[in-house]
């Protein structure tokens, strides 16, 4: 083992990524990959709770590494690997689940917010979601879990289980601490910016795909919904300007205050055609690389096979310890 504290973290193959999950969560995976032992995973057993046509699923869950890959994920420095390779994270989800409380399942937002949207399928798969995601974090140590502001709950479902685990037993699971940043881990939709900007949503114009071509992310962006105080103002009156101006920030390092100070005297308009081009010059590099990832079927099937391989070998030896003291029988 490297020595060096363990980062977990996954994005679903439920349809395009977006702005949103670029900004909350894997950008910021780039900068731990020198100093953390990092597992990068695509969760593709957690996206069939909604229905997925199975050939969309294949290719959405090639899109999604070359996504982590164009991001700058490195498979030399990380592990980049397919749930569905690892079957250790269906067998502790199992255990976990005999630990965890209805009462706490139904206490969870995503669910509530996903029943509504899923009236139709109400499955099960649904509701235990969050124990196949703590068992994820929990099968690789892992000491923090870099995510956006609306898998808070689900993580402390997973700090949760680790305890209840070690009391009930002894010391197997180390207990997980979120990595949310401050300014950025809810992006909102462009259209709505009460709401989360989702890969999900109905309205395309709501959010920005990484994979956008230019003209598709000006036109987004100029259509963007602000209000008529027509002030470049980062304040909780104006959603809509707080979210371009959020965007704004992290895509160049800027400080918000400082952009507030250039625009003071300027339109929405102005503002918002910069912002585009801030936009499609941050992303153009990252679409390239990604069609480039998408067109060697070879390498990306090394990468995850031997993403697979190091994964296994950690989740095979937590489950074990895990068998051992629920008491089942050894081989
Ligand atoms: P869906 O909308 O289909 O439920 P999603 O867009 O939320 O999916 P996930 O795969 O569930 O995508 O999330 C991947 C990561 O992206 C998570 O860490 C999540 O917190 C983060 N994320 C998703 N949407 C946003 C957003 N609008 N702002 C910031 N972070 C986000
Ligand atoms: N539920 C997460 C995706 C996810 C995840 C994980 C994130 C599944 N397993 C483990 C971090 C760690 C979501 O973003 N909707």
């Amino acid at each position: 083992m490297s020595g060096k504290e363990v980062i977990f973290s996954g994005v679903q193959p439920s349809g395009d990524l977006t702005l949103g999950n670029y900004l909350g969560a894997i950008r910021n995976w780039v900068d731990l990959q020198d100093e953390y032992d990092c597992y990068y995973c695509v969760v593709d057993l957690h996206s069939i709770t909604v229905p997925q046509e199975p050939k969309d699923l294949r290719r959405r869950t090639l899109e999604v590494m070359s996504l982590y890959m164009a991001c700058g994920i490195d498979p030399k420095k990380s592990t980049i690997f397919i749930q569905s390779h690892v079957p250790e994270h269906v067998e502790l989800s199992w255990v976990l689940s005999t630990m965890t409380y209805l009462g706490e399942l139904n206490r969870m937002t995503q669910f509530k917010d996903k029943t509504k949207k899923n009236e139709k399928n109400l499955n099960a798969g649904l509701f235990t979601y969050p124990v196949l995601m703590a068992s994820d974090i929990l099968l690789y140590n892992t000491n923090a879990v870099p995510v956006g502001d609306d898998q808070k709950q689900h993580l402390e479902l997973a700090r949760d289980l680790a305890d209840r685990f070690n009391n009930r037993y002894s010391n197997t699971f180390q207990v997980p601490e979120p990595l949310i940043s401050k300014v950025g881990a809810r992006i909102m939709d462009l259209q709505d910016p009460e709401k989360k900007m989702s890969k999900s949503a109905e309205n395309e114009n709501g959010y920005i795909l990484l994979k956008d071509d230019p003209d598709t992310i000006r036109r987004k962006v100029k259509r963007s919904i602000t209000d008529s105080i027509n002030k470049v103002k980062y304040s909780d009156d104006q959603p809509g300007i707080k979210n371009l101006l959020t965007i704004y920030s992290k895509l160049t390092g800027e400080e918000i205050k400082d952009i507030e100070k250039r625009y003071t005297d300027k339109g929405y308009g102005e503002f918002k055609s910069d912002l585009a081009e801030v936009i499609v010059n941050h992303l153009s590099p990252i679409r390239e690389k990604y069609l480039e990832y998408m067109n060697d079927k070879d390498y990306l099937k090394e990468v995850y096979n031997e993403g697979c391989e190091k994964a296994s070998k950690v989740a095979r030896k937590t489950l074990r310890k895990v068998y051992k003291k629920t008491g089942f029988m050894a081989r």
